[in-house]
C-alpha cells in the first residue's frame, strides 16, 4: 500500500550567514515545543563548541517539530563551502528545501551549489529572501537573480514552480510580501505544510533505509561493497525539538536514527533481511587539499598530549572518516605519517582543532593542493571561483596581491555608493593563506567566500614567497633580553618566559633568508656602568598567530606542533646542520 504519511522533512540550505541557524531558531520557538519562560538562547541548534566559538554552522543538524498535528523534520546545514560535504550527506533525508537567499548579498557561490544540489534531487524548493531589514536591502534585484538562477539550474519544468516569502529570521517573522504585517512565522509554516509533499512510501514494503546518519528486529546492513551482513536493532529513535526520543516503531518516511549496528558508515543500506537490497550510495564531492599528520617528533613530545601514539593518531583519523564523509585518510611514507585529505583549510583546521581538544598531539604539514593528470598526462589543479564583497578603495591592494596568488578576474560590478563586488578564478593554491591577507589588506572591510569550479592545467609558480624564518638556536625559555636581540630582525611570535627548543620558529625574519636567534640569551653582567646599558628593554608585543595563521605561514620544511596546551611551528629538520644536509640533498 503506497500512503503518504503524516510527516514533512524540509532542509534549510544557503550560502554562509545567510541566516539558516537562526530561522530555525525561530521555527523552534514558534513551535512551542519550549516550556514557557524556558532558557534557550540563541543559534540553539549550533551546539557544538566550535560552532559557537566560530559562529558558523559545521555540522547539519536534525530536529522536529509539530505543527498542526504534523510532524516537521527540519534540516539545519552548513553555508561554508569547506563542509558542502554535510549538506550532501543530509539532502537525501529531505523531500523539499528552504532556499535562504539575503536580501543585500542575493545568490552567492555556495548558494549556486546547494541549490543544484537539491534540484538534482528533486527537492521541492521553497525561496525565502532573507534578512529584508538590512539597510541595503534590494529585494528586487535579489528576487530577480534568484529567478536567474533557477532558469540556469533547473532542468524540469517543476523546478521553476517555488514559492517566494520574505523574512526577517531573527525577528522570527515572515511574509507572502515584503509589505504585508511583520507578524510571526505562520506564512512558512503554511508554505511548508501547503507545498512540500509528505515522503511517498509504501507502508507496507520491506524495510529500506539509506544511513545518512550515525547517532547512536534483526536488520541486513549492505555495506558500501555490497557485502551484506546480519545485525541487530538496539534502539529507534526519533527527534522531536532538540532531543530524540525513543520509540517502539518508526514509520516510513521519518527520519531516525538507530543504535546497535556496529560499523554502519554513511551512504550504506540497512534493509530487511528477507529483501536485503542496497539503496544508491551517496555522491560526495571530491577534496581539493590535504596535509600530511604524523606523530610529534619535537623535543617536547609527550609532555602536554593525552593521546601522543602513531596508534592513537591512526585510529582517531580513521574513526574520523565514519562521520566526516568528505575526509579522506590514507597511510602515509612511515608508519608515523597519515595523509589527510580534506575539502578546504576550514574543514582541515576545525578537525585539527578538535582533535587537541581530544586530547591528541601531532605535527601537521603545510597544506598542499590535490592534483590530478587527465588523459593526456597533463598536470591539473583546482581553480576556485571567489567573490569579493568590499569599498572600492581596497580594489587596488588586493588587485595587486591576487595577481600574484594567479587570480583573474571575472566580473567587477560597482553599486556606484562605493561598494564593490569582484570575482575570480584563482587556483585553490594561490587561496591558501589568502583569507588572512585579505582580512589585513581589507581593514576587516570586507568579506570573501571562494568555491571550486573544477580542475584545469597547472598554472606555474605563483608569486607568494614568505621572508625566512627566525629560528630558536638553543632549548630552554625565552628572555626580554634574548627576544630583544630577535626584534631587531623582524617580527616576534612568542613572550618571555615561554619554553622554546632548537629549531623551534619564534619569528618572521625580515629578509628572505632563515635565522637562528638565540632567545634565551641573558644580557651579561658586567661592572662597567654605560649609560646604554641602563636603557630598560622594551619589547613590541608578540603577533600571537592563531591555528589558521600557523598553516598559512608554513613553507615545505616547517610543521606546526599541535598539543592540547600550544601550537608551535618549528623547522622539520632541528639543527641548522641538519638543514644544510637537507638543503644540499635538493
Ligand atoms: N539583519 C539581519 N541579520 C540576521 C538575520 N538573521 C540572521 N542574521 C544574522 O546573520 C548572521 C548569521 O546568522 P546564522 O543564522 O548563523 O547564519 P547561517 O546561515 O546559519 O550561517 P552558517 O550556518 O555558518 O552558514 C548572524 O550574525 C545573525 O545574527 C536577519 O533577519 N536580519
Ligand atoms: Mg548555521
Amino acid at each position: 500500500m503506497k500512503a503518504s504519511v503524516k510527516n514533512i522533512n524540509v532542509a534549510i540550505i544557503a550560502h554562509v550567514d545567510h541566516g539558516k541557524t537562526t530561522l530555525v531558531d525561530g521555527l523552534l520557538k514558534q513551535s512551542h515545543i519550549f516550556r514557557e519562560n524556558q532558557q534557550v538562547g540563541e543559534l540553539i541548534m549550533d551546539s557544538n563548541d566550535q560552532e559557537r566559538e566560530r559562529g558558523i554552522t559545521i555540522l547539519a543538524k536534525n530536529t522536529a517539530i509539530i505543527y498542526r498535528g504534523i510532524k516537521i523534520n527540519i534540516i539545519d546545514t552548513p553555508g561554508h563551502a569547506d563542509f558542502g560535504g554535510e549538506v550532501e550527506r543530509v539532502l537525501n533525508m529531505a523531500d523539499g528545501c528552504i532556499l535562504l537567499i539575503d536580501a543585500v548579498e542575493g545568490p552567492m557561490p555556495q548558494t549556486r551549489f546547494v541549490l543544484q544540489k537539491a534540484l538534482e534531487l528533486n527537492l521541492q524548493p521553497i525561496v525565502i529572501i532573507n534578512k529584508i531589514d538590512r539597510r541595503d536591502a534590494r529585494i528586487d534585484q535579489v528576487l530577480e537573480w534568484t529567478q536567474d538562477l533557477f532558469l540556469e539550474l533547473a532542468t524540469t519544468e517543476e523546478h521553476l514552480n517555488f514559492p517566494v516569502l520574505y523574512a526577517i529570521g531573527r525577528d522570527g517573522v515572515a511574509m507572502y510580501h515584503p509589505d504585508d504585517e511583520r507578524i510571526s512565522l505562520e506564512p512558512l509554516f503554511e508554505t511548508i505544510v501547503n507545498t512540500i509533499p509528505a515522503p511517498i512510501v509504501d507502508t507496507q514494503a520491506p524495510l529500506q533505509m539509506l544511513v545518512a546518519a550515525l547517532p547512536n528486529t534483526f536488520v541486513a546492513h549492505i555495506n558500501r561493497d555490497g557485502v551484506t551482513s546480519r545485525q541487530k536493532i538496539n534502539l529507534v529513535l526519533t527527534y522531536k525539538g532538540l532531543q530524540r526520543q525513543e520509540v517502539s516503531e518508526a514509520i516510513a518516511g521519518d527520519i531516525v536514527a538507530l543504535t546497535g549496528i556496529p560499523n554502519a558508515n554513511i551512504g550504506e543500506t540497512i534493509a530487511d533481511v528477507d529483501y536485503p537490497e542496497a539503496l544508491p550510495t551517496i555522491a560526495i564531492t571530491e577534496p581539493t587539499l590535504k596535509m600530511t599528520f604524523s606523530v610529534n617528533t619535537s623535543p617536547f613530545a609527550g609532555r602536554e598530549g593525552k593521546y601522543p601514539t602513531s596508534r592513537q593518531l591512526r585510529a582517531r583519523l580513521y574513526r574520523e572518516l565514519e562521520t566526516n564523509v568528505s575526509l579522506r585518510v590514507e597511510d602515509g611514507n612511515t608508519p608515523d605519517e597519515f595523509i589527510v585529505s580534506g575539502r578546504g583549510e576550514l574543514h582541515l583546521s576545525v578537525l585539527i582543532e578538535s582533535m587537541r581538544r581530544d586530547g591528541y598531539e601531532f605535527q601537521v604539514s603545510r597544506p598542499e593542493v590535490i592534483t590530478r593528470q587527465d588523459a593526456t598526462d597533463q598536470l591539473l589543479e583546482p581553480i576556485e571561483q571567489l567573490v569579493i564583497d568590499t569599498r572600492d578603495t581596497y580594489i587596488g591592494v588586493l588587485t595587486e596581491t591576487l595577481a600574484l596568488r594567479k587570480a583573474q578576474l571575472t566580473n567587477m560590478t560597482n553599486d556606484g555608493a562605493g561598494n564593490v563586488r569582484l570575482e575570480y578564478r584563482i587556483p585553490t593554491r594561490g587561496l591558501i593563506g589568502f583569507r588572512n591577507a585579505f582580512l589585513t589588506l581589507t581593514q576587516g572591510n570586507g568579506a570573501m567566500s571562494s568555491i571550486l569550479i573544477g580542475f584545469e592545467p597547472w598554472l606555474g609558480k605563483i608569486g607568494t614567497a614568505r621572508m625566512g624564518a627566525l629560528i630558536a638556536s638553543e632549548t630552554g625559555t625565552t628572555v626580554t633580553y634574548g627576544l630583544n636581540n630577535a626584534q631587531q630582525r623582524g617580527d616576534t611570535f612568542i613572550e618571555p618566559g615561554t619554553p622554546v627548543y632548537e629549531g623551534m620558529i619564534i619569528g618572521l625574519n625580515s629578509r628572505p633568508a632563515d635565522l637562528e636567534v638565540n632567545v634565551c640569551k641573558e644580557k651579561q653582567k658586567t661592572n662597567i656602568r654605560s649609560s646604554t646599558s641602563e636603557i630598560a628593554v622594551r619589547l613590541t608585543p608578540p603577533v600571537l598567530l592563531s591555528l589558521e595563521q600557523s598553516l598559512d605561514f608554513l613553507n615545505n620544511d616547517e610543521l606546526v606542533e599541535v598539543t592540547p596546551q600550544n601550537i608551535r611551528l618549528r623547522k622539520r629538520y632541528l639543527t641548522q646542520h641538519e638543514r644544510a644536509r637537507a638543503r644540499s640533498m635538493e
